[in-house]
């Protein structure tokens, strides 16, 4: 049973319902659990700035799916949820699942990078995955707690509806 944190961010059609939906399609996967879901936040677009604030989230889940059998669960839920996946990539997104950590695995292959590119610098990560794991040790043996004690908030703030 391998532990994963998941990252949740929306900014187009409704971020709360995409997000909610996309929570009730985490608890249907097959061999895993949802085990905790942070608080929802609001943050600043990293990127293009005429775009809409974005709904950020962490869930943790338990898993016996392999990092490459999850990221395809996670692909099917964004494409499920009307994710147009082509010449966006700084741009606005229905719903993005990215896998932070998978255990202290470490992978930089064509399709997954793990830990997530730049998550040690994205305030929108850094802030909701501290709330369900404050004392989490990144894979290279950074401490969360300081990774996130150095990063600015950015405007981030809790987003409750
Ligand atoms: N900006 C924020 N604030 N949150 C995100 O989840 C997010 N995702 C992205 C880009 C476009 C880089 N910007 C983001 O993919």
């Amino acid at each position: 049973m391998s532990i994963c944190y998941i990252a949740l961010g929306s900014n187009l059609e409704d971020p709360f319902a995409q997000a909610n939906q996309a929570i009730m399609a985490l608890q249907q996967l097959p061999q895993s659990k949802v085990i905790d879901v942070s608080p929802f936040y609001r943050s600043k677009p990293l990127g293009p700035q005429d775009q809409n604030d974005y709904l950020n989230a962490v869930i943790k889940i338990n898993t016996t799916l392999s990092p490459i059998e999850l990221l395809d669960q996670l692909q099917a839920i964004e494409q499920s949820q009307g994710r147009v996946r082509k010449d966006n990539r700084w741009g606005a997104r229905t719903l993005d699942l990215d896998i932070l950590l998978y255990d202290d695995l470490v992978i930089d292959s064509e399709r997954l990078t793990i830990p997530h590119y730049h998550m040690q610098f994205r305030e929108f990560v850094l802030y909701p995955l501290f709330d369900i794991a404050p004392t989490l040790v990144l894979p290279n043996n950074q401490k969360l707690s300081d990774l996130v004690a150095n990063c600015e908030r950015n405007g981030l703030i809790r987003w409750n509806k």
